[in-house]
């Protein structure tokens, strides 16, 4: 009897697009997280769990070992650090921009730019490597209004069809960084279960590839 394996995964779009490259690992849910209310799900591999989680959370469980793998965006990874965990397969799924929008016009004017975003780390970074002056808002969600009622001059946010900032009159001033979700490890489950875990990698990498 080997020891259990667990994976942590959010649900919505990162859930949808990882089930078929689990299946092609073998792996398949018992229960279905978008009509179950359990957050921890059996698998057909009795030595297999997923858990269902935030997905700005998958990194922690992982960083503190409470799951060996996980699935996560490279947008949380990049605001919430990576640190501490390996990052060994993009899955390229869920892909998405982190880009600048705001009001037709783009960046006019040298006084100091209003930016509303959740992604507080990236644009700072984003902003500093540019030589921009900006003052950053958090929000935690709706940014496309912020520009809309003169809270913020432009926003950070993923962008995946463009509608959001279509129906909202905004356009992309900038991308920042293409994005798809990632594999990512426990340093530790990657030594003491190395020989499981490195299989998984190998059959997702696989069916990566073949998708
Ligand atoms: O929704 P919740 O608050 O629970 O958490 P979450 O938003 O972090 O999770 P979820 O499931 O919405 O997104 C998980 C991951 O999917 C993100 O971390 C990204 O890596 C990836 N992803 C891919 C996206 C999108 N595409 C995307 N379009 N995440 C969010 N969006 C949102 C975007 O923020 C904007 O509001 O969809 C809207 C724009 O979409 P378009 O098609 O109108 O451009
Ligand atoms: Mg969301």
């Amino acid at each position: 009897m080997s020891e259990t394996l667990t994976i942590a995964l959010s649900k919505g779009r990162i859930f949808k697009d990882t089930l078929p490259l689990l299946a092609a690992a073998g792996i398949v849910p018992v229960d279905d997280p978008e009509t179950s209310r359990k957050l921890i799900l059996d698998t057909n591999d009795p030595t297999i769990k997923l858990v269902i989680i935030r997905a700005t959370d998958v990194p922690t469980y992982v960083r503190y070992g409470a799951a060996d793998l996980g699935v996560a965006g490279k947008d949380v990874l990049m605001e919430n650090g990576g640190e501490g965990i390996y990052e060994p397969l993009d899955l390229r799924i869920a892909r998405c921009r982190l880009m600048v929008a705001g009001l037709p016009g783009g960046y006019e004017g040298t006084r100091r730019l209003r930016v509303a975003t959740k992604f507080v780390n990236a644009a700072h970074a984003h902003f500093a490597a540019q030589g921009r002056q900006v003052e950053v808002i958090k929000l935690y969600g709706s940014m496309e209004l912020a520009p809309l009622v003169g809270l913020a001059d432009c926003i950070v946010d993923l962008v995946d069809t463009g509608n959001t900032l279509r129906a909202n009159g905004l356009v992309p001033w900038e991308s920042i960084a293409d994005i798809s979700s990632r594999l990512i490890v426990n340093k530790a489950s990657m030594k003491m279960k190395h020989r499981r875990v490195q299989r998984i990698v190998e059959q997702l990498q696989r069916a990566v590839e073949e998708a």
